[in-house]
């Protein structure tokens, strides 16, 4: 049996342009939706890393002070350069070339430079290891503290804006992840 497939069965042979350009509409309309709802999602997983990395260096740096009576204040002026203090005394690398020195105790093994995999905590800036947020920019520490009240020391992330101030005022400052 042979189907009738005559011009009467389908009067239509194609999209009108109107029909074409609200479909493109339509695509794009999602799209933005899909890259925009990403992009959402993987800020608040970086935040949400960085609050729970910010908690791990603080705990470690109480148990430095446990052992050592005093937290770690050479170069601790909440600078960039900062970053290197920590990663120093916590990892027990005070040559920052990578490695714990000799006799040297970890406070946080998962600052390891060298472990494998990516290294999500340090990263090596200008031939220096510092530790970083889950931005990927150096944290800032400062001891002793002056944001919180009686504070030891203070210990904050950039934020997603990667800007901050040593005066944790102004605007780059209000997205900044900090431990006060
Ligand atoms: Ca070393
Ligand atoms: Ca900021």
């Amino acid at each position: 049996m042979k189907t009738d497939y005559s011009p009467t069965c389908f009067s239509r042979k194609g999209f009108t342009l109107v029909e074409v350009l609200v479909v493109m509409a339509i695509i794009a309309v999602l799209a933005t939706m899909t890259v925009g709802g990403l992009g959402y999602y993987q800020r608040k997983a970086k935040e949400s890393k960085t609050q729970v990395f910010v908690a791990s260096v603080s705990r470690a740096l109480d148990d430095y002070r446990s052992d050592e009576g005093s937290y770690p204040t050479d170069g601790a002026d909440g600078s960039e350069a900062s970053s290197a203090i920590l990663y120093e005394s916590l990892f027990g690398d005070a040559d920052n070339d990578g490695t714990p020195d000799t006799d040297a105790t970890i406070y946080l093994d998962m600052l390891n430079p060298s472990a494998k995999g990516p290294a999500l905590n340090v990263k090596e800036d200008g031939g220096v290891y510092v530790l970083v947020d889950g931005f990927k920019n150096p944290l800032r520490y400062r001891a002793p503290g002056e944001q919180n009240p009686g504070a030891d020391f203070d210990l904050w992330s950039a934020g997603p804006d990667g800007e901050t101030s040593t005066s944790n005022s102004g605007d780059d400052t209000k997205d900044d992840i900090d431990n006060w």
